[in-house]
């Protein structure tokens, strides 16, 4: 296919259809068809999306998206910080997996295209990956929606190179490309691996990159990234490796010293409380066999996006549905227990 023939059909783009709904039974959450929304009417759109081109250590992340749908099959919809099931108060809707095109600037192209149908029609896309490098597609999707978008990137690379082993939409370029548009700014949490090559940019772009380091995590707080965002519109780009490798072995390159499980839904919740997240990914899930504790993690992990993304934080206070503590009420008959 010719460049020409390319932008030819851009124009069309815009009136082909999503991908075919699977089934709820088979989509995200594996809803009784009985229980779920009509996939037309759920306001959360699960886009799988099985990139792997430019991995640069462990490979894998080709069968991601299919571990995650399959793991979130086993994830309760109970939300004991919410006391309801969060997702039959907005509706999910699974796609089928669309082409994944070769080339990667085409595969962005694509990509970007299909993400702002789905933002047009006022729904909430959440792509599961696959590797990083198919982030700048829906980060352009939603900076042209949105203007002053900022992104917010849980990763333990910085992904600031200007391209790869000659490859520019490389995963190690992902939040590279996301700058190339001067409209768009970055909040990362938990780097631990930037390259001597990407200091210049980031010094240069310091006002409109921040970086929280692994390493200073004693020293921020959910709160620092919520006070970042407060206001705008937001895009979250979850880099499985953000996590402690202890969390997460399963994905292409793990790394010691990360983001814990509380660590990421409290600035999950957190960013959806003081900004608007109006798209998400979770990517490079490269499953290994035998071990579902990192599948079922991702699976979970999504859950929460979409639930704070559309109903916002859990209420602050616990639930008054449960007593706030095990044990005799204050000032209750058996409070004097000396
Ligand atoms: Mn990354």
């Amino acid at each position: 296919m010719t460049d020409d023939t390319t932008a030819a059909q851009t124009d069309d783009d815009a009136e082909s259809p999503l991908p075919p709904y699977m089934t709820a039974e088979a989509g995200f959450l594996g809803l009784p068809d009985a229980d779920a929304s009509a996939p037309e009417a759920a306001r959360a759109v699960v886009v799988p999306f099985p990139i792997e081109r430019s991995v640069s250590y462990g490979g894998g992340t080709a069968r991601g998206p299919d571990a995650i749908r399959l793991a979130s099959h086993q994830v309760e919809l109970f939300d004991e910080s919410y006391w309801c099931e969060p997702v039959h108060r907005y509706g999910v809707a699974t796609v089928e997996p669309p082409r994944v095109p070769g080339d990667l600037s085409q595969m962005v192209d694509e990509l970007a295209t299909l993400t702002g149908q789905i933002l047009d029609a006022g729904r909430f896309p959440l792509i599961l990956g696959g590797e990083h490098s198919l982030t700048p597609g829906p980060v352009r999707a939603a900076a042209a929606r949105h203007p002053g978008l900022m992104v917010v990137q849980i990763d333990a690379h910085a992904d600031l190179r200007d391209g790869y082993e000659d490859e520019p939409y490389s995963h190690a370029a992902a939040m590279r490309r996301c700058l190339d548009d001067p409209g768009v700014s970055l909040v990362a949490a938990g780097i631990r691996n930037i390259s001597a090559e990407e200091i210049p940019f980031l010094e240069a772009n310091r006002h409109r990159i921040a970086i929280h380091w692994a390493k200073d995590k004693a020293r921020w707080s959910a709160a620092d990234i919520a006070d970042a965002v407060r206001g705008k519109p937001v895009y979250l780009t979850v880099d499985l490796d953000g996590f402690d490798s202890s969390l997460m072995p399963a994905t292409g390159t793990p790394e010691p010293g990360g983001l814990m499980w509380d660590e990421v839904v409290a600035i999950v919740r957190a960013v959806a409380g003081a900004g608007t997240i109006v798209g998400a990914d979770v990517v490079e899930l490269a499953p290994i066999d035998g071990l579902h504790a990192p599948d079922f993690l991702a699976a979970k992990l999504s859950y929460t996006i979409l639930t704070a993304a559309l109903l916002g934080p859990p209420p602050a206070t616990p639930s008054a549905h449960e007593p706030a503590h095990e044990g005799p009420a204050p000032g209750g008959p058996a409070a004097a227990t000396d």
